[in-house]
């Protein structure tokens, strides 16, 4: 009985941002565990592109282009979805953006631009494919949170409160439709290596150095450690789990950290 808690075959996953980075680890660790893919992006150049690296890893990926703040235009692609794939039974809402700015810096405009899509936009997708799960009696929604749903850093004040409040929007989800047997659970990464983190991953750069020592596990995450946490909160063996945040952080939020050259 134990493994086959953890088998999604014949379930509809719905990856938001799958064309890379975490996104496309998480849809591919789903795939693996026999769930039929689907993702979205904004620009069809990287679906198309996506939809072959998915071939190349044995996955025939269903892709889909929709901007995921454009709430009629989610509620398009989410139609489109479960009239050719067939109804969502797993959400991640992974798509994503930060911007790095002083506070005092930054304009209303990338602030909002950062909210609507961090925060508003997992509520837009939710609200849409919720309703198909209340009328099937099940569903798993999983919210992509961040060290940032707990923690300050300099620059990302408009992320940290995206992520932050997702945390919470997690939380009342589970209170909301936790009822109707939906587990909405949040994933929180800690610093992984993607196209994201990029250009404070660089060698040499000091955010690199600093992240190597504030980590525990003393290393960059790489995407493909996340697949264990994301089989996990979209199968049956997390049906009694709810509003939970679960952390894939080599240790970042257990730890004050060490002086720089501690070994
Ligand atoms: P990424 O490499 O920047 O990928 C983000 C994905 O979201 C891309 O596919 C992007 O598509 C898509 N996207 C952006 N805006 C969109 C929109 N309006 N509609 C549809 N898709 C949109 O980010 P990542 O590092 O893989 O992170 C993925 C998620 O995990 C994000 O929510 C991020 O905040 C979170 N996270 C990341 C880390 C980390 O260390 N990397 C840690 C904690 C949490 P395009 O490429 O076409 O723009
Ligand atoms: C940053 C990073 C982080 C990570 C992630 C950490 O600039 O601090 O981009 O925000 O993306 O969210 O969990």
């Amino acid at each position: 009985m134990s493994l086959e808690l953890f088998d999604l075959k014949g379930k509809v996953a719905l990856v938001t941002g799958g064309t890379h980075g975490l996104g496309m680890a998480i849809a591919t660790g789903l795939g693996n565990a026999g769930a039929k893919i689907v993702i979205n992006d904004i620009f069809q150049d990287k679906l198309e592109a996506a939809k072959t690296e998915y071939k190349k890893a044995g996955l025939d990926v269903a892709v889909y282009n929709f901007d995921v703040t454009n709430e009629s235009a989610v509620m398009e692609g989410i139609r489109q979805i479960e009239s050719e794939v067939g109804p969502v039974d797993i959400l991640v809402n992974n798509a994503g953006i930060i911007k790095r700015i002083p506070l005092e810096e930054m304009s209303v405009e990338d602030f909002s631009a950062v909210i609507n899509i961090d925060l508003i936009a997992p509520f837009i997708m939710a609200k849409h494919v919720v309703k198909g799960m209340i009328s099937r009696g099940h569903g798993k929604i999983i919210n992509m949170c961040s060290m940032m749903s707990e923690l300050g850093r300099y620059t990302v004040g408009a992320y940290a409160a995206a992520k932050g409040g997702l945390k919470m929007l997690t939380r009342n989800m589970a209170t909301e439709w936790g009822r109707h047997n939906i587990q909405i659970n949040g994933i929180g990464p800690g610093y992984f290596a993607t196209s994201q983190t990029e250009p404070i991953r660089v060698d040499g750069h000091p955010f690199n150095d600093f992240i190597l020592n504030r980590t525990p596990a003393a290393k960059w995450g790489d995407p493909d450690d996340l697949q264990g946490a994301a089989i996990f909160l979209a199968s049956n063996a997390s049906n009694f789990v709810n509003g939970h945040i679960l952390y894939v952080d080599g240790g970042i939020l257990a730890t004050i950290g060490k002086p720089i050259n501690e070994k």
